[in-house]
């Protein structure tokens, strides 16, 4: 099948949705120019969001003008032009095992982390209509998703099973995320913990 390539990556590197892009793609060793876009200074809501149509980042452009947002399709993307190392599934039950996976990470940590630090920090106003109440509401919320995610690690060695995929980046890139938030994962979370460290050693993780 003729693909469109990808020619350019919109990102924001402190941000945690393109950063599970960025890990991806240094995973994979897919080089692309990159472009950031400081979403602090409200540039996503310039230029970014006429040239892609909405303002959100990460943004994939690929060569016939086209843009993917939502870092989870820009991945499956990602995955079918540069098929190894797999992170997506190697059949339809792993491949779904791992979106479900990934996908209770963004709601069930990710999510109330980015709540959190949203409504919570005064200098993020400039991309949200702050509720500082929501923020509180959110802690122990963040703190469940947490005690989940040690829990799992305690009946297999990485996040949707015995291997790292694309499940573990999305965990990854929230627990990082807690550090903006200013929300400390706890020392009695040993397995979460140590999870992390060993991922650390990852060379892709530099990114
Ligand atoms: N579901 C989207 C979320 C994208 C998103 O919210 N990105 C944030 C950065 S992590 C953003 O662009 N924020 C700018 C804003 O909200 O104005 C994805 O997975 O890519």
């Amino acid at each position: 099948m003729d693909l469109p390539r990808p020619v350019r990556l919109f990102d924001c590197a402190p941000a945690p949705n393109p950063r599970r892009v960025t890990i991806f793609m240094s995973e994979k060793g897919i080089n692309l120019p990159v472009e950031q876009v400081d979403i602090m200074a409200g540039a996503q809501f310039g230029a970014h969001r006429e040239r892609v149509g909405v303002h959100h980042l990460p943004a994939l452009e690929l060569e016939d003008g086209r843009f993917l947002t939502e870092s989870t399709a820009i991945c499956r993307y990602l995955e079918a032009l540069w098929p190894e190392p797999n992170l997506m599934g190697e059949d339809p039950l792993e491949a779904a095992e791992i979106e479900m996976w990934s996908r209770r990470v963004e709601f069930g940590l990710l999510l109330s982390a980015a709540a959190v630090l949203r409504h919570g920090n005064p200098k993020m106003a400039v991309m949200e209509d702050q509720v500082p109440a929501w923020a509180e509401a959110n802690r122990p919320r963040v703190l469940a998703g947490l005690d989940r995610l040690d829990a799992r690690l305690g009946v297999s060695a990485y996040i949707a099973g015995e291997r790292y995929t694309m499940a573990d980046i999305t965990a990854l890139v929230a627990v990082d995320f807690l550090r903006a938030a200013r929300v400390a994962v706890p020392e009695r979370l040993v397995r979460l913990l140590a999870w992390r460290r060993e991922l650390a050693a990852r060379r892709a993780l530099a990114a």
